[in-house]
């Protein structure tokens, strides 16, 4: 068999998603996530235009000399298009090479070494009443583990708050603010920041989540990008007595190094890695023992490759994966690290932010998710198929993320 021809599908189910297809010469096909929230159209023409022609006539079996040959052969390395672009490839063809063989993808990937993976889903509200509801609702939904957002006082809206009605509905129908789809043309919502607002704020905040929940439930909290190391280590330290499971993104990691300052002063867990592409990337943290868990999803790793190659990296210092999902990696990216997940040795927990039901209408995956554990399905390969008749109703909008700005205007990390 060789790949007789692959397709890179963009649609628009609830929010916009880049797919690629790859179908073999006698007519098994494979699915890839290449989606790059805002940057959707990019990773499109890198693919269609550099990556498919190489594709045909290739051997669909040869899935690490593809990665290797889509990687090295670029002369041009790293970056989230291309590590996207050999994401969806790669994904793609692990998914003909577990359909060819009659078996689930985590059969290929080493068997089952647990009965499902741990998720965490997104809790948050403005004030506190509304962030309790939110949790209550995602308790009364399995979740076993759960993310906590807050409003700041002072500030009108920021990163991770859903609207209120998203919130009271729990993880439900996720078209949180800051992922709906803008009209063509539009520029970014604008948003504002104040870090010692904030800092004053979060300690409250998790003291109050564990006074209602009590001590056991485990709370996650994502800083996005926004503190220097020195107030990062100040966020860590004033956590410490809510025993958060981790604290995310809390500066954004491009200097490594910094990240020894924040934990010389710390001891709750750190997490990061959603914006990294490559083990490359992660070298000096996982080296220097600078993270807990690693957060880069398939998706924008290199696929299923590119991501086991960190983990198994990381497995020598006892780090863990945190694989990213938000509703902007698509079912197929959530599928492919399900597989991975419940078959790595050193899975540590996996974000899920349920989709929007006109997503699951395209994909119709075929995971699931009990008692806050998500298993993946049992059909030969990703178990996730694409729906094109019902694709088609839902055309690319152009949307992007928030840009923020410190209250005197300069432009922060969102
Ligand atoms: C998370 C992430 C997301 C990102 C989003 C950007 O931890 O889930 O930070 O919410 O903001 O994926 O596209
Ligand atoms: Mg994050």
């Amino acid at each position: 068999m060789t790949i007789a021809f692959a397709e890179v599908l963009v649609a628009s189910p609830g929010r916009n998603f880049v797919t690629l297809r790859i179908t073999t010469s006698d007519g098994v096909t494979g699915l890839g996530d290449a989606t790059v929230n805002g940057r959707e159209l990019a990773v499109a023409a890198y693919l269609t235009e550099h990556v498919v022609p190489l594709l045909i006539g290739r051997d669909e079996q040869r899935v690490e000399d593809t990665w290797q040959y889509l990687y090295r052969g670029a002369y041009w390395r790293r970056g989230p298009i291309t590590m996207a672009a050999i994401a969806a490839v790669d994904t793609a063809l692990w998914d003909i090479k577990a359909k060819t063989a009659g078996l689930p993808l985590y059969q290929l990937l080493g068997g089952k070494s647990r009965t499902g993976c741990l998720a965490y889903g997104h809790a948050s509200g403005k004030e506190l009443p509304e962030l309790f509801d939110s949790v209550r609702a995602h308790l009364a939904e399995g979740y076993r583990a759960i993310r906590i957002q807050t409003g700041i006082p002072g500030l009108d809206s920021v990163y991770g708050v859903a609207s209120s009605a998203n919130a009271a509905r729990g993880a439900g129908e996720s078209t949180r603010y800051d992922h709906e789809p803008a009209r063509r043309g539009a520029l970014p919502v604008e948003e504002q920041w104040d870090t010692r607002a904030y800092l004053r704020h979060a300690p409250a905040v998790f003291e109050a989540v564990r006074n209602e929940f009590g001590p056991e439930l485990p709370l996650l909290h994502d800083a996005h990008h926004r503190l220097t190391p020195i107030q990062a280590a100040k966020l860590g330290r004033s956590l410490e007595p809510y025993d958060l499971f981790w604290l995310e993104d809390v500066t954004p990691a491009e200097n490594q190094d910094a990240l020894r300052l924040v934990r010389q002063h710390t001891t709750t867990p750190l997490a990061i890695g959603e914006v990294f592409n490559t083990i490359w990337d992660y070298r000096k943290l996982i080296e220097n023992q600078l993270i807990d868990y690693v957060r880069s999803p398939i998706t924008h790793a290199g696929g299923v490759t590119g991501l086991r190659r960190i983990m198994d990296y990381a497995a020598v210092y006892q780090i863990k994966s945190g694989v990213h999902g938000p509703t902007d990696v698509s079912p197929v990216g959530l599928a492919a690290a399900l597989h991975l997940g419940i078959a790595l040795h050193n899975f540590g927990i996996q974000e899920y932010m349920r989709h929007d039901r006109r997503t699951d209408e395209v994909f119709r995956p075929t995971y699931r998710f009990v008692d806050g554990l998500l298993i993946p399905g049992d059909e030969p390969g990703l178990g996730v198929d694409y729906d094109d008749e019902v694709a088609g109703a839902h055309p690319y909008e152009q949307a992007y993320l928030p840009v923020n700005r410190l209250l005197d205007g300069s432009l922060h990390d969102w």
